[in-house]
């Protein structure tokens, strides 16, 4: 954490880890922890997890922390990465809450609050469950808060805090808010280029949080906003960018004009999209111009009826292979994201999707749990329907994992039967062995290739341990 000269008032913003999943994988389940050699594996793992796969610093935090307003200095402390600077004083600390590491931010909040410092929340679970969020800070922030942020710190620097900021209206992306770094121990990071061009989301999957808190309208920074941040950018980092819209083909005349214009730069990056962009041979080519190396494409389900039960409606299963093997042949590698148990799945879905695998050439394959996310629909339908094997009040028992947990009851299959299936499916696919062939055959970025997949056989190891021990508890009615 870079050291700023102490002036006006003072601030720290916060980003809080999941106690597991991509922040650092651990067990859930403290006794297999238990003993020197297993421990050590798991921090030795943990800790390549958390600094090589997504280490990459929170931009909502660099948007606020890039807020200027006289007479206050922001500074920023990734908990992943930095000590909590408790002995020094702050007059705000700010944290963001997602979801599922709510009880982590809380805790930390009580931490400060304790010490008669004031606690500022924001993030995604403020924004849906503010009511929960009251009483575990001084003031809130809900919604998107590039504009609140500066109208918040005026009223820290006057004295004038009010107890809650309230997003009224989306925030006008076509207005130029320069992201800055020098907030970032830049080294720390896999890479510190991460950059959003667009928000909102037309889709309405069930599962997802984003056309709840971003709204149904894509909203597109301007074109020239975003070449003028990545070269910017680029003087200060000169890995990989990471695109983090949730679609970056979604508004096909956009993704082309921006992608072309940032061909000359001669970057390298990632991103999520479609796999639609598949047939748009137009906009794969400028993708693959422009340095695009891999894609995280949300399959799902290969089953038509189960992606349906969860309204997603824009992936027909029939299309999938010839998508997928179209960007790989642009030369782009594919992050393929599976979730196996939704509604419409049946064991069946198990060898499918590992024979899909195998046929389409996927490079990273991801074959996750339907995680229901308190705030989402597919979470209140499950509680309706009483499929849910947590508490729905209970919003700490859906914290975030890597696959390590069932949180529900699919809908054609009974536990006994899902667990050891999806079990079986992770050692099928997640093999040594399939690590180093997917890298052989990737059409780019090898080395990143077989480091996802190596980092994946020991967590989906961890996901099948922890997931027989929560069968076993079930079993024996714990
Ligand atoms: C990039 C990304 C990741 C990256 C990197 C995360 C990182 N270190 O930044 C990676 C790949 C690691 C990741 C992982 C996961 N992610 Co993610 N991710 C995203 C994504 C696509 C973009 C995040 C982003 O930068 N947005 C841009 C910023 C500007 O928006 P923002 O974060 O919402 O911030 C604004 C407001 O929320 C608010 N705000 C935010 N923080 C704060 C703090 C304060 C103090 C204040 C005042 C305001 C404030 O102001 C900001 C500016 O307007 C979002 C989707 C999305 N569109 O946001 C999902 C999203 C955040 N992820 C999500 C999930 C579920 C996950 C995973 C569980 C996935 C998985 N199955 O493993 C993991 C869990 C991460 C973990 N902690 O372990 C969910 C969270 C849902 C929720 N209700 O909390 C989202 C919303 C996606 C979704 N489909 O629903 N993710
Ligand atoms: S999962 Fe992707 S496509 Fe579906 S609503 Fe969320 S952001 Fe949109």
């Amino acid at each position: 954490m870079p050291a700023v000269e102490q002036q006006g008032k003072s601030v720290l913003l916060v980003f809080v880890q999941a106690s597991s999943g991509v922040d650092g994988a651990a067990s859930l389940d403290a006794e297999s922890s238990k003993g020197l050699i297993p421990l050590l594996k798991e921090r030795a793992f943990s800790g390549v997890i958390k600094r090589a796969q997504f280490a990459i610093p929170p931009l909502s935090l660099m948007l606020l922390a890039s807020v200027d307003v006289p007479g206050v200095t922001q500074e920023f402390c990734d908990l992943r990465f930095d000590r909590l600077p408790l002995e020094r004083h702050w007059d705000l600390v700010g944290i963001g809450v997602q979801t599922g590491a709510a009880r982590p931010a809380f805790e930390l909040a009580a931490r400060f609050r304790e010490r008669g410092t004031k606690v500022v929340l924001g993030g995604p679970y403020v924004t849906i469950f503010p009511e929960r969020c009251r009483e575990h800070a001084d003031v809130l922030v809900t919604g998107e808060a590039d504009d609140l942020w500066k109208e918040l710190l005026e009223d820290l620097r006057d004295g004038s805090l009010k107890p809650e900021y309230r997003q009224a209206e989306f925030p006008d992306l076509s207005l130029e808010r320069p992201v800055r770094k020098s907030m970032l121990d830049i080294g720390s990071y896999f890479t510190t280029n991460v950059v959003q061009t667009t928000r909102g989301c037309p889709f309405s999957c069930d599962f997802c949080s984003v056309h709840v808190m971003n709204g149904h309208r894509l909203r597109h920074r301007p074109v020239d906003a975003v070449v003028r941040e990545v070269e910017r950018f680029l003087g200060e980092d000169r890995r990989i960018f990471f695109f983090l819209d949730d679609t970056v083909n979604a508004d096909d005349a956009y993704a082309r004009e921006l992608f072309s214009r940032l061909a000359p730069l001669k970057i390298s990056w990632v991103g999520q999209a479609t796999t639609a962009l598949g047939e748009n041979p137009a906009l794969l080519e400028t993708f693959a111009r422009s340095g695009c190396g891999a894609l995280l494409v949300g399959i799902e389900s290969l089953a038509d009826e189960s992606n349906h039960a969860h309204h997603k409606f824009h992936n027909p299963a029939a299309r999938q292979a010839r998508w997928i093997r179209a960007i790989r042949e642009a030369g782009i590698c594919v992050y393929g994201s599976f979730i196996y148990g939704l509604d419409g799945d049946t064991m069946a879905m198990a060898s499918t999707i590992e024979e899909f695998i195998g046929e389409t050439g996927i490079d990273v394959p991801g074959i996750n749990l339907l995680r229901p996310i308190p705030g989402t629909g597919v979470f209140d339908r499950l509680a309706s329907e009483g499929r849910l094997l947590q508490d729905p009040d209970d919003h700490e028992a859906f914290r975030f994992s890597w696959a390590q947990e069932m949180l529900y009851r699919p809908r054609l299959m009974s536990l006994e039967e899902f667990v050891p299936s999806y079990t079986a499916l992770t050692s099928r696919v997640f093999t040594l062995g399939n690590a180093v062939k997917r890298a052989l055959r990737a059409p780019t970025l090898r080395s990143a290739v077989l480091m996802f997949n190596s980092l994946y056989v020991y967590m989906y190891g961890l996901s099948r341990r922890d997931l027989r021990k929560q069968l076993a508890g079930f079993r024996k009615g714990t």
